[in-house]
């Protein structure tokens, strides 16, 4: 038996976009063929390159982000880091570049579970990068950043696990309507009213796309009193290791309130104890259509909010009014929730923000089969809004118009949304053997036109992206 570890990390490569274009400025090992340092330095840096951001010069700062790409033909996949390097000769003022860390496409769990310090460590060499001048200098910083990779991987007890798991915990007490909210999600809408108040844990699993890197597994915790303290008592095994937690209090129930709040209290203390910090989905429930704008409601939400938001101190939070009479509102609360587990969100909102740039429009939003955000970005308030009241009706009037043989394109516009300068455009897009749908609030002087004229450079953006959603 060969004891010797697996090397995980097979290639570091720092690329900078220059007056040769991309090019691959420092890589390891030192041998690595020229095609494949090629490619890695032109696929990274052309992802960032687009970013309108940039190309207008107008900031620096705001570039740094993660993300993961495959290189098929290399059989490989990296690790990058995007960001700018300051140069007052350089268009923008910046030079585009990428530290890429390359591992055997076999084995991107690799990346996905030891994301958080993996990106703590590259981080920190491209910081010091960014106020480098000299080259040999810089040399010495990629070359102990390989060091250290290789040795985070080596003291790792089991770093190839087979996928990545992912726990997401529904929690929050008795009758706060978490069953139901699953079942809405998936529009399961003759169990919702059968619904019986859970005993224990149940189990399910969540799939975005038919193939994907993680394992999501969801539990679904019963919230009566006896199962509570069992829960508070055995914190350690539910809370151990979770990737998102949803939170749920029924705001309609005045006289549970402080009941609810209590045990949001003692999750979050827990949570502290056990050092975990996972990003936090709250949901106000029971918000319903006809009872949401009155007067003790608006209260009681202003109230709870406060309450949570000083409890929550050092925990990534959101809060989401949701019903079960609204769907929208328990897919946009899922969906963010979800999208906090892509490695690659960041990635998603700049490739939108690009595209929303080229097709002159005010938002965007990219949608799975099932009608799960993968990913949004929003100018303002109002085109959020937008879409907020308008893509549930966009997306059920394109999957009936198909159904029925009504529609011979692909798309559905709308005009006159707002002022009559704006129009509403529904799309469905093949990604690979992906069907995704987009939503866009576009003027509609270049409206469908300039999205499709646009749409192969997105599509082929988006296509490694996808993959390694999640
Ligand atoms: N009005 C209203 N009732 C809801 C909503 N969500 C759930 N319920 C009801 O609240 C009760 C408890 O729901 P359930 O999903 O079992 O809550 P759980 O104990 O947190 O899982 C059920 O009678 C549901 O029909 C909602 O958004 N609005
Ligand atoms: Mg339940």
């Amino acid at each position: 038996m060969n004891d010797k570890k697996p090397e995980i990390i097979k290639a570091v490569v720092f690329s900078v976009f220059d007056d040769d274009g991309p090019t691959p400025k420092i890589y390891f090992p030192r041998d690595m063929e020229e095609s494949a340092r090629l490619l890695i330095a032109m696929k990274t840096i052309s992802i960032l390159m687009g970013d309108a951001i940039y190309q207008d010069g107008s900031s620096t700062s705001g570039i740094n982000y993660f993300g993961i790409l495959p290189f098929p033909d290399l059989k490989l996949n990296g690790l990058t880091y995007f960001f700018l390097i300051p140069d007052s000769q350089a268009r923008g003022n910046a030079k585009a570049s990428t530290i890429t860390v390359l591992i055997d496409e076999s084995n991107r769990v690799f990346f996905y579970e030891n994301m958080k310090y993996l990106r703590i460590i590259i981080d920190k060499a491209a910081s010091k990068v960014q106020v480098t001048k000299d080259f040999t200098e810089i040399e010495k910083i990629i070359e102990s950043l390989k060091e250290e990779l290789i040795e985070f991987a080596e003291e790792l007890e089991d770093p190839l696990s087979t996928k990545r798991q992912l726990k997401i915990l529904f929690t929050g007490i008795d009758g706060a309507g978490k069953t139901s909210f699953l079942l809405g999600v998936k529009k399961r809408y003759s169990e919702i009213i059968k619904v019986l108040p859970t005993k224990g844990v149940f189990r399910s699993n969540e799939q975005i796309f038919e193939q994907q890197n993680s394992q999501i597994s969801i539990w679904d915790l019963a919230g009566q009193k006896t199962y509570r303290d069992k829960f508070i008592e055995e914190s350690k095994f539910y809370l151990y290791n979770i990737d998102l937690m949803f939170y749920f209090i029924d705001i309609q129930d005045e006289e549970r309130i402080g009941e609810s709040l209590k045990l949001y209290k003692e999750i979050i203390y827990k949570l502290r104890e056990l050092s975990e910090f996972p990003s936090i989905i709250i949901c106000l429930n029971k918000h319903d259509p006809d009872l949401k704008d009155t007067k003790p409601m608006k209260k009681r939400i202003k109230n709870v909010t406060i309450d949570i938001e000083k409890q929550s101190e050092g925990f990534f939070f959101k809060i989401f009014n949701t019903s079960i009479f609204d769907h929208w509102s328990l897919i946009s609360a899922y969906s963010f929730g979800l999208s906090q587990l892509s490695p690659n969100r960041e990635l998603f909102v700049n490739q939108l923000k690009q595209f929303a740039k080229n097709t002159n429009s005010d938002a965007i939003l990219l949608l799975n089969d099932n009608g799960i955000i993968l990913s949004s970005y929003s100018k303002s308030e109002i085109s959020e809004k937008v879409f907020e009241i308008s893509a549930p009706h966009y997306q059920t009037l394109y999957k009936t118009f198909k159904e029925f043989e009504l529609l011979k394109k692909d798309y559905l516009i709308s005009s006159g949304i707002t002022d009559d300068s704006k129009s509403v455009i529904f799309k469905r897009i093949i990604v690979d053997q992906y069907n995704l749908y987009l939503l866009l609030y576009v003027e509609k002087e270049h409206g469908i036109k300039k999205v499709e004229k646009n749409l192969s450079d997105f599509v082929k953006n988006i296509k490694d992206l996808i993959k390694t959603y999640i």
